[in-house]
């Protein structure tokens, strides 16, 4: 269950029955609005610190679109909720099946606890009345987030306030009782949960407990994600076609191998000489100096980072009597951070995009609460303020539980040799991964895609998706953009936050895609500060990129158009 006693939301229940009918009549949609800017009030309130969402947070925030999409005759349950409990099947249990007032929907949300073994989780939230559709959220770093707690909870609450069905599940285990990668030691069953089966066995499950309680079946499914979400975003169209009719995937984690060979890469380079947060302070001016402007706009955003020829040795400055500068191990640092992994002159994995350097937006909770700025660096490559390197830790727990099929408690970063190892990552590979560019049955079946990933993303290196995207094309020959499209966000941190425009709503727009074949040619982007818009500009299509038409304000997203010339 929600833990919601006592926060308020009470309160705010009865507010939103008085105020707010069940939105299919004319102007439903205002409605809406009003009860979902007081629910993200109150969200606001009560989510604790603890809680970061791993995912844009934006989705469903598009009212006018999903306004014009959703104009669908009610459906209703054919069921009481409770009599769910008596449901189940061989292959899962109902825990608990509760009626809920559920905050900003006007009528009930029944809510659906059910658990797989071994340590499989869902919660299935059923809206009366429901829209047809089923929406499902992805997970976040090594998953494990508890399904009766608040994960989610913004995304979840605007989409039961425009009747969808909301399920997410814990991937197959607790990360409170097995945090990191602890869960996975010993045990090849949550491992496979957490890497094939988890998404798949929930989602096929809620549609059939959907089915029972609306007597109809779910017309239309979608899976929005982020991070460890953006892969299962990917497996999902790889490996189960049929399960989603529209998929968003952010900053996918895809490719472990070669996504922790970066990551240790950049970890072996700080290891013996570590940058202090002065430093690449003073690296983010001197490439924002010389590249800022390299697009056309003077703004503290790179917009294209693959057209930036960036040499460490070659310009930055040495440390001297003259100035401020760098010594010469940390050039070599730097230089190995901006290259890349290389392994007998081939190289294994990309180096770090130039312009996440700066210091940029982060936020405390889930619902962007404010945080002081920190570099893109933060934390990967300089610890961030609290002295946190998530990189090491998220490299170290993946070598020691999840790269090999040999569990070893012992595995560090200093002990691991990529000559040596790699030819015993293979089996682990096949299971955990989700390169393959092959995606004709996800086409075939009428899917949409989805993907999008911040060009300032030092935990997961955006140049790996784009590399990703361009292996699809070369596979699938021409019209991949027909099915599956990448939108760079330049300037974005992890999934959010950065030095740009951070906030858009891929949701609506992969719906819109779908059910009414509206292609998007652009994604609008929004900065938000204090509560207002800063600045809009429209994100493009892999490979355009925006261009400053040289008349109006810059913060203004007409004054840009997609365009394929670079930078
Ligand atoms: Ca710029």
């Amino acid at each position: 269950m929600l833990s919601l006693a006592g926060s308020g939301l009470s309160g705010l229940h009865r507010m939103t029955k008085m105020q707010v009918r069940w939105p299919w009549g004319r102007l439903w949609h205002e409605r809406a609005i009003a009860a979902i800017a007081a629910i993200a009030t109150v969200v606001a309130l009560v989510v604790p610190e603890r809680v970061l969402a791993q995912s844009n947070g934006s989705s469903f925030t598009d009212l006018a679109s999903l306004g014009r999409l959703l104009k669908v005759a009610a459906q209703r349950p054919v069921m009481r909720c409770r009599e769910l409990v008596a449901t189940g099947a061989p292959s899962y249990t109902v825990l608990t099946a509760e009626p809920a007032g559920g905050p900003g929907v006007a009528g009930s949300v029944c809510r659906v606890h059910g658990a797989v073994p071994l340590e499989l989780e869902f919660m299935l939230e059923l809206p009366n009345p429901w829209n047809g559709r089923l929406y499902v959220l992805g997970n976040g770093g090594y998953a494990g987030e508890s399904v009766t707690g608040d994960y989610g909870m913004a995304e979840r609450t605007r989409a039961m306030a425009v009747g969808f069905a909301v399920m997410f599940t814990n991937l197959g285990h607790d990360r409170v009782r097995e945090p990191g990668t602890d869960w996975a030691r010993n045990s090849f069953a949550k491992k496979l949960d957490y890497a094939v089966r988890g998404l798949h066995t929930t989602t096929t499950i809620a549609k059939d407990i959907a089915r029972l309680y609306y007597g109809r079946r779910v017309q239309r499914s979608y899976f929005d994600g982020c991070s460890t979400g953006g892969g299962q975003a990917l497996k999902a169209a790889q490996r189960f076609p049929a399960d989603y009719d529209g998929i968003v995937g952010g900053a996918p984690v895809f490719d472990f191998v070669q996504l922790q060979l970066y990551g240790w890469n950049n970890q072996m380079a700080v290891l013996n000489t570590p940058l202090s947060r002065e430093k690449v302070a003073l690296l983010g001016q001197r490439i924002m100096d010389l590249f800022d402007a390299q697009d056309g706009v003077k703004d503290g955003v790179i917009e294209n980072p693959l057209a930036i020829d960036f040499d460490p040795v070659r310009d930055l400055p040495h440390a001297g009597p003259l100035g401020p500068g760098f010594t010469d191990a940390e050039l070599s640092a730097l230089s190995r951070i901006y290259r890349g992994t290389f392994l007998d002159g081939r190289q294994l994995a990309p180096g770090v995009p130039v312009g996440a350097e700066s210091l940029g937006q982060v936020y405390a909770t889930a619902d962007f609460g404010f945080a002081p700025p920190e570099s893109g660096w933060a934390t990967r490559l300089v610890p961030d303020r609290q002295g946190h390197m998530q990189q090491r830790a998220n490299v170290e727990g993946w070598l020691k539980y999840l790269a090999f099929e040999q569990d070893d408690p012992d595995m560090d970063i200093t002990r691991f040799d990529p000559g040596r190892d790699l030819p015993r990552m293979q089996v682990m590979s096949s299971i955990m991964d989700a390169a393959d560019p092959d995606l004709g049955d996800f086409k075939a079946r009428g899917g949409k895609m989805i993907l999008y990933h911040g060009w300032a993303d030092v935990g997961v290196n955006p140049i790996m998706t784009v590399r990703y995207y361009e292996k699809i094309q070369r596979t699938m020959g021409k019209g991949v953009d027909r099915f599956v499209r990448l939108f760079m966000v330049p300037g974005m941190f992890h999934c959010r936050g950065g030095l740009n425009v951070d906030r858009f709503d891929a949701a609506a727009t992969v719906i819109a895609w779908v059910e009414r074949g509206e292609v998007p040619e652009r994604i609008i982007g929004t900065r938000i500060e204090d509560g207002k818009v800063v600045r809009t500009r429209p994100l493009c299509p892999y490979p355009q990129v925006a261009r400053y038409k040289g008349i109006g304000g810059t913060d203004n997203a007409s004054s840009f158009s997609c365009e394929l010339s670079g930078p």
